[in-house]
C-alpha cells in the first residue's frame, strides 16, 4: 500500500477512536519501512488535529477529545521505541514543561522523546508548571535549554512570565529558551523574546541541537 494512505488510514484510525486499528496501522507503519517520526507528525498529530476541527465545529465533544488523547498515546507506544537515539554521548541538559493553566502534554512529550533520543538529558516537569516553578528549575538545574509548550491561547501570556523571571534573576542570558504548541506563533515567540518558536517536535528539536553546536 502506498505511504501516503497508510499515513492516512493512522489519521482515520484515529479520528474513529480506535486504539486497537491505530496500533495495528502503525506497526504496518514501520514494516512499510515509513520512518517512526514520520508516522507521528503525518500520521498521529495530523489526525489529533483533524479531531480539534471536530470538537471546534460541534462534532466532537470533550469525551472524544479525552478518548483521541489515549488512541494517540497507544499508537505512541508502537511507534515511540523505534526512535533512534542518535548520540552515544550527553549532549546539553534541557527543562521542559506544559505553561501554567495547561494540560496539553502530548506535542510536550513528543518533544521530550525526540530530544532524548537526540543525545539531551531532559527533566520533564510535566503540566501546569508554574511560572515561579520554572524559574527555580532553571536556577537550581542550569540547563542549556529551556522548552515550553503551550496550547491554549487563554494561558500563552504565562510564558512571557516566566521570560520576565528569567530576566529579573539574571538567569535569561545563560539560557536558550524554546516554546512550541498550537497556541504558540513566531510572531508571538518574538513578542515573548524566546530563542525560538518551533512549528513541530522535529524542528524545536534541531534548532536545539544547533544551539548545542553553537553555544549561547
Ligand atoms: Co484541548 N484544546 N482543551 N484537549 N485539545 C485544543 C488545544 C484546541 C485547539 C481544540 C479546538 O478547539 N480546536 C483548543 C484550544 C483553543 C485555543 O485556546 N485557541 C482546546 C481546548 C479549548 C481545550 C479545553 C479548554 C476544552 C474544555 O475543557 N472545554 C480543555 C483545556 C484543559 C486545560 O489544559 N486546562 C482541553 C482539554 C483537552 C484534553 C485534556 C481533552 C486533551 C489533552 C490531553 C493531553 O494532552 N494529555 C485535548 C486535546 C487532545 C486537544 C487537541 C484536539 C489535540 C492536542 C494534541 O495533543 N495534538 C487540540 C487541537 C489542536 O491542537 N489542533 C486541543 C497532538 C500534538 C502532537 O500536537 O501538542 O500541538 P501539539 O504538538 C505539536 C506542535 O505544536 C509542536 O510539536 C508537535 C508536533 O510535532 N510542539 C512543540 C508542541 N509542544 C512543543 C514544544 C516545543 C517545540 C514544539 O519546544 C519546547
Amino acid at each position: 500500500m502506498p505511504r501516503g494512505e497508510i499515513l492516512e488510514r493512522i489519521q482515520n484510525c484515529l479520528v474513529s477512536l480506535d486504539i486497537d486499528c491505530v496500533q495495528s496501522v502503525c506497526k504496518e507503519a514501520l514494516g512499510a519501512g515509513i520512518s517512526p517520526i514520520e508516522a507521528v507528525e503525518k500520521g498521529l498529530s495530523k489526525g489529533m488535529q483533524l479531531v480539534g476541527q471536530k470538537f471546534e465545529n460541534g462534532e466532537f465533544f470533550l469525551s472524544e477529545l479525552i478518548m483521541a488523547s489515549e488512541v494517540m498515546k497507544e499508537g505512541m507506544k508502537i511507534l515511540e521505541p523505534h526512535i533512534e537515539a542518535g548520540a552515544a554521548n550527553r549532549i546539553g541538559k534541557m527543562i521542559v514543561g506544559t505553561v501554567e493553566g495547561d494540560l496539553h502534554d502530548i506535542g510536550k512529550n513528543l518533544f521530550a522523546s525526540l530530544a532524548r533520543a537526540a543525545g539531551f538529558e531532559v527533566a520533564d516537569l510535566g503540566v501546569d508548571v508554574k511560572t515561579d516553578d520554572f524559574a527555580k528549575s532553571v536556577r537550581k538545574q542550569k540547563p542549556d535549554i529551556l522548552g515550553m509548550s503551550a496550547l491554549l491561547t487563554v494561558t500563552l501570556s504565562s510564558i512571557e512570565g516566566v521570560v520576565a523571571a528569567l530576566e529579573k534573576s539574571k538567569l535569561r542570558k545563560s539560557i536558550r529558551v524554546i516554546i512550541g504548541g498550537a497556541a504558540v506563533t513566531s510572531q508571538y515567540g518574538k513578542k515573548a523574546r524566546v530563542d525560538a518558536a518551533a512549528d513541530s517536535a522535529v524542528e524545536g528539536v534541531n534548532r536545539c541541537l544547533q544551539w548545542l553546536r553553537k553555544p549561547v
